[in-house]
């Protein structure tokens, strides 16, 4: 709004400057007069028409609630949040098509079947100004993998524990009510277990890369979002990478992400609104090797099967309760994806939100 007002005084100044004359005759006073008139109301009719702020009180204002870090908060405020999203892979996957578990043994002595991920994440944000907001996002995993063997075993893998710990530098940059748009600053930290063990036919060992807690590496989280909120609509739009930095102390470096998002939703009262999202999804596959895992054994053990890209679609509601309190649901499902594989295919999502803003 700011600026707004700023762009009508810069125009009254502008069409003064434009409009003046020396000779002060009484037809030139007029119509500096007249014009410095018009200015003024060009100014005032740009305040108004923005004059109404980003409205916080839209179940639409804040994005679907698998977007992390999509909106800023006015200065002093608080926010309190808890996400539960469940995560089920199911199935192998090399490029776009399916591969049987038959076929995945043939190269390895054990196959992957499913994978059910629950990462339960507490976060806070508060914003230091109108334009600075941080957040601190602590994630606590909870992973499972369902295993068959060549011989026709099947065994369970289990892994929990606090992942990596992601904190956020949102750098507002523009806002007139209407839009807004801020960069994203983001750093993960590497507090996720790279040890994670389990008991498997071979003894006690290693768990593979998709079972551990997290990158073991200090990553960079770059990116910005964009929203809008119109009176009977809004819609936004996001991109994330994930830049990993070094090598962890086993002596790999997981792939750099990429996500790229956008999302449209509708207001159904002014306690519910309804969304889509369509997200793009870039991984890479992981550099280095960690020395205690056989590649041979099982193909999440190979860092050459690792990486893909994935675009899905998700269905969610936003809910405004009393007082500060927001609830929101999210399901998504891949529509297409690429893996490098065999890969255990990512099957649908689900998450529940609860917010508090202070
Ligand atoms: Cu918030």
């Amino acid at each position: 709004m700011r600026h707004y007002v700023a762009l009508g005084f810069v125009r009254v100044l502008y069409t003064i400057a434009q409009n003046y004359k020396p000779s002060h005759c009484v037809m030139s006073f007029t119509k500096t007069v007249s014009t410095i008139g018009v200015g003024l109301t060009m100014a005032v009719s740009a305040t108004t028409a923005v004059a109404h702020e980003w409205d916080t009180s839209r179940p639409d204002s804040h994005a679907p609630i698998d977007v992390m870090g999509d909106h800023t908060h006015n200065e002093g405020e608080w926010m309190f949040s808890y996400r539960a999203m469940y995560m089920q892979m199911d199935g192998n996957q090399t490029g776009t098509k399916k591969v049987s578990t038959d076929r995945v043994l043939e190269d390895f002595m054990v196959s992957p079947i499913k994978m059910d991920m629950t990462m339960h994440m507490f976060g806070a944000m508060y914003a230091s100004s109108d334009d600075l907001t941080w957040a601190l996002m602590i994630p606590y995993l909870d992973m499972t993998m369902d295993h068959v063997t060549r011989m026709g075993a099947e065994f369970r893998t289990e892994t929990s524990g606090i992942g990596d710990i992601k904190a956020q530098a949102l750098y507002k940059v523009m806002d007139n009510g209407r839009d807004r748009f801020h960069f994203n600053f983001g750093t993960s930290f590497p507090t996720g277990s790279i040890n994670e063990d389990g008991i498997t036919p071979m003894g006690k060992v290693v768990l593979p890369y998709p079972m551990q807690l997290g990158s073991g590496t200090y990553d960079l989280m770059p990116g910005f979002t964009y929203s809008a909120l119109h009176d009977d609509f809004s819609f936004g739009a996001q991109f994330i990478a994930t830049l990993r930095t070094g090598t962890n102390n086993r002596g790999y470096r997981l792939g750099n992400r990429y996500k790229a998002q956008s999302w449209f939703a509708v207001p159904f009262a002014s306690w519910v609104s309804g969304s889509i999202r369509l997200a793009y999804d870039y991984w890479g596959d992981i550099n280095g090797q960690d020395k205690r895992l056989n590649p041979a054994v099982i193909p999440t053990a190979r860092t050459d099967l690792r990486g893909g890209q994935m675009f899905s679609g998700a269905i969610g509601f936003n809910f405004v309760l009393p007082v500060g309190n927001r609830l929101a649901l999210e399901y998504t499902a891949p529509v297409y994806q690429d893996l490098n594989g065999p890969q255990l295919a990512t099957e649908q999502g689900l998450t529940f939100g609860w917010q508090l803003s202070l």
